[in-house]
């Protein structure tokens, strides 16, 4: 039975982070998120969430150009298209229609899910996810210093996360590295990630971050940037992981011919949904490139697609999805995810789409706006 797209309701709501974010390139307090409810001409429903943030400081797109990229060519695209499946909405959504993958992502996403509540399947078996657990890592943001970061890493550690990612900059990169890599000792996989924020001029303070057994460095240097992390790689041991620079399967593609990196970071809304973020997985397990799935401070809803997405087999190092409670006072979805004391969260396999209920009454009273689109 073919998919044919009725109705798409753009929500924006704002959720305030239990604690503010600082990252290299930005700083988030009260998230502004942008919710999608799509619905099918059988009545099935699924909602979604658009991972773009406030400013451009992570990609071009924003919550802004998001919700217009939406309504003015993606929704408009999905509801003069039949769909069999969910695989063939990527290539629908690419041609001749460049960028926005994050507002394309939000709706292909929710079609995926759409399927899987037709099917009466979770989103994890149809997407051909193989666990029912997922390891879970925590990232920790710029504080302001070393013993605020040791103190949130050893709180981490008692937590049972899997995985430890330090956000650095300029610095706060080195001392605050050393410091947490002294007080959780070497058993714990620690990592960080430097959104960008290092140039090859770096190249001293880089190297010195090869003497901490750091598991990998998250995209040191430019956002768009392939050729200098080669460069880079083939001065340090430290694997490097791409996050920013990896925006669909042909940049893994570069990524391999160059030698950029080791390691990648697969977040389905920075490569437009989940059809691209599997071929990247398949590709970099075909290539011995291990994946993991990263995080944009997700509400529970697009971190149901997450736990989805990380349940496939080559996620085989923990994804920075952390329980719901590591960054709301109250999520909206229930039940609220959790991650148990070893540092996994359950892959919901046993219930349909997302294996969530959305707390519709509570994202009424945190809506600040809404528009619904019909095909
Ligand atoms: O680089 O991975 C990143 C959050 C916002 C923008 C970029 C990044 C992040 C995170 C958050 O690291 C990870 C999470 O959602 O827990
Ligand atoms: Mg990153």
């Amino acid at each position: 039975m073919p998919i044919d797209l009725r109705r798409l309701t753009l929500r924006e709501i704002q959720l305030p982070l239990r604690e503010p974010f600082h990252i290299s390139s930005g700083f988030v307090a009260d998230r502004r998120i942008l919710l999608l409810e799509l619905t099918d001409a059988d009545g099935f429903t699924a909602w979604s969430e658009c991972v773009a943030g406030e400013i451009p400081n992570y990609s071009p797109e924003t919550i802004d150009t998001a919700w217009l990229a939406i309504q003015l060519w993606v929704a408009p695209r999905v509801f003069s298209t039949s769909f069999t499946h969910p695989s063939e909405v990527h290539q629908t959504l690419e041609h001749n229609f460049r960028g926005h993958r994050m507002a394309k992502a939000a709706v292909e996403m929710a079609i995926w899910a759409l399927h899987a509540y037709r099917t009466g399947e979770s989103l994890s078996k149809t997407l051909g996810g193989n666990r029912d657990k997922v390891a879970t890592g925590i990232s920790l943001g710029i504080q302001q210093s070393p013993d605020e970061l040791t103190e949130k890493a050893r709180k981490a550690c008692r937590e049972g996360y899997r995985k430890i990612k330090l956000k650095i900059t300029p610095g706060s990169d080195i001392e605050f590295v050393r410091a947490v890599r002294q007080e959780v000792g070497d058993s714990i996989a620690l990592m960080a990630d430097a959104n960008n924020a290092y140039t090859m001029g770096d190249l001293e303070t880089l190297l010195e971050l090869d003497t901490y057994n750091l598991i990998m460095i998250e995209q040191p240097l430019a956002w768009d940037d392939l050729v200098r992390h080669a460069e880079l790689q083939r001065r340090m041991a430290t694997p490097l992981c791409l996050d920013e620079s990896i925006t669909s399967v042909d940049r893994v593609h570069d990524m391999l011919t160059l030698k950029s990196g080791r390691i990648v970071n697969i977040k389905p809304g920075r490569v437009g949904g989940l059809t691209a973020s599997r071929s990247i997985h398949d590709l970099c397990q075909q290539h011995g490139i291990p994946v993991w799935c990263g995080g944009m401070l997700e509400s529970g809803i697009g971190r149901s697609y997450n736990v989805a997405l990380a349940s496939l087999p080559n996620f085989t190092l923990p994804g920075d999805i952390s329980p719901s409670a590591r960054y709301w006072e109250k999520d909206i979805v229930t039940p609220e995810w959790t991650m148990d004391r070893t540092g996994f969260v359950a892959v919901p396999t046993g219930k349909p789409g997302l294996g969530v209920d959305v707390d519709v009454g509570r994202i009424e009273n945190l809506t600040t706006r809404s528009e619904t689109l019909l095909a």
